[in-house]
Order: structure tokens, then sequence, then C-alpha cells
């Protein structure tokens, strides 16, 4: 893999695309998980590239709604395997979540990839992909629909990222919380979900892990009233004013040049 020098400007964001190109290849990543990548990034600029006050918001709450459940899971994606498997399996472990692979795009080989990453990873045990333990989610008609029974099925709680939106309406109205992660506050995945992380991925899920770290000794009342507590249609304007302010503070910069 190239390399990108210490002092680069943009060496973080550089070596993301890195770690992406390297996962298309070795087939864990799709061609279009590329582009939702790129997309994400031009969110993060305007979003100033930094994990914001509404962010943490969101993660402290996404943490206690965590530890609060019975059953919590975290759906993984071929992005997300490629960028965070190790950030995914220790945030699992912090809140003693299930791991399940489950992909938009799937094929058997690419469910396999990802299932291979989260173990190399440090993952005991990973759902998804195994055939006759899958169900169908109802009326949803993307492939995101086959989920394990033991899994996303009869989970309370799915963290889930890099969405296309259908999924998180169809696992709300089947009554399940939904902790989403998504940089774009405009998405159907930010608005449908019960609460939205409106941050980088690697930057969002050791996030969250944090957050639970510090809420360990918390008992269930204070839990319940931290999720309580949060508005998730306030976080998501709390987002887009701050995309207006950098917008106004970037546009400052040049009209002074
Ligand atoms: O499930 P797979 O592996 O087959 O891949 C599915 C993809 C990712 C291709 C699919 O779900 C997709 O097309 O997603 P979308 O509709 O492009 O949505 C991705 C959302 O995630 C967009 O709102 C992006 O802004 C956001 N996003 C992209 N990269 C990041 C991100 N959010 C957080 N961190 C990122 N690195």
């Amino acid at each position: 893999m190239e390399t990108v020098p210490e002092a680069h400007p943009r060496r973080k964001s550089i070596m993301t695309r890195h770690a992406l190109v390297a996962g298309f290849e070795k087939g864990l990543v799709c061609g279009q998980g590329l582009i939702a990548q790129g997309r994400g990034e031009a969110f993060d600029y305007l979003l100033g590239e930094e994990t914001n006050d509404f962010a943490k918001d969101a993660s402290e709450a996404a943490a206690a709604m965590l530890l609060l459940a019975r059953s919590p899971v975290v759906s993984v994606n071929g992005n997300m395997a490629a960028l965070c498997a190790r950030e995914i399996v220790l945030l699992a472990g912090e809140v003693g979540a299930k791991i399940e692979v489950n992909l938009f795009y799937r094929t058997d080989e690419r469910v396999e990839r990802v299932r291979q990453a989260l173990s190399e990873a440090g993952a005991k045990r990973v759902l998804g992909g195994e055939g006759r333990g899958e169900v169908k989610i109802p009326e949803l008609f993307s492939e995101r629909r086959r989920v394990s029974r033991k899994g996303i099925y009869s989970a309370d709680v799915v963290l889930l990222a890099l969405e296309d939106g259908d999924r998180t309406k169809a696992l709300v109205r089947m009554g399940k919380k939904v902790v989403a992660v998504d940089l774009n506050p405009l998405s159907a995945t930010s608005q449908a979900a019960t609460v939205t992380v409106v941050d980088e991925i690697t930057r969002a899920i050791p996030g969250i892990r944090f957050a639970a770290a510090g809420l360990r000794r918390a008992n269930r009342k204070a839990l319940r009233e931290k999720v309580r507590a949060f508005d998730n249609r306030k976080t998501l304007s709390r987002a887009l004013k701050r995309i207006g302010a950098r917008m106004r503070e970037l546009s400052g910069e040049l009209g002074r040049g």
C-alpha cells in the first residue's frame, strides 16, 4: 500500500480511502461502497472533520440504549468491516452485543469475507449468512431482509451504519430501536433512526464505546433518563446548523481575500 507522509494535511482521509480500496481488492467492500464513502467525506468536510457536540450527546444516548438492551446487535457491512473491524469487536464486548453481517449487495462470498475480517479482529462469534437460521424481515425487498433469527430478528436494539434507509424504517416498524451512524443528517436512515450519531464511522464507534465505558457504573434509572432526554430531531437540526455555520465561516474567509 502507498505511504502518506505524516505531515500531509489530508493524511487521515487518504489513509481511510486506502483502507477501503484494500478492502475492495480483497472482496470485502463492494464498488458502491467506495461511492458511499465519497458522499460521507463530503459531509464530513462540511461538519469540520471532527466529532461535534451533538455527536457526543448522541453517542451517550446510544451507549445508554445499548447498555439497557435485552438483546443488542451490531450490524456490519463491507465498509464497516474494512474501516473499523477491531473497534466493532471492542464495542460489542463493552455493551454485550452480538455481531451480525448484513449486506445490501449480498453475495455468499462477501458475507464470508466480512465474517473472516471480524474473526481476525477478535470476534468469537459472528452471525449472518447461516442459511437455515435466517429469516426475512417483513416488507423489505433488498437482500438486507435476510437476517439471523438469533441476531437482528430478535434484537431490541440494532446499531447500524452506512445504510440505505429502508431497513432502518423496517426495523423501527418491527418495534426495534435503531442506533445509526451516518454523516448525512438528511439521509432516510438518519431521519428514521431512534438515535443518529452524525459522525465518521472510525470516530463514532470508539466514541460510543468510550461513552459506554463511562456509563458502566450508572444505574438503570440513570440510563433510562439519558435515553428519555435525548431528542433525535434536535440532534439532526444541530448537525444542519453546524453545516450552515461552517459554510458561513468558510465563505467569510473567501470574502476577506
Ligand atoms: O452492505 P454493503 O457492504 O453491500 O454496502 C452497502 C452500501 C454502503 C453500498 C449501501 O448501503 C449504500 O449505498 O449506502 P448509501 O445509500 O450510499 O448510504 C451511505 C450513507 O453513509 C450516506 O448517508 C453517507 O453520507 C454515509 N457515510 C458514508 N461514509 C461514511 C458515512 N457515514 C459515516 N462514516 C463514513 N465513513
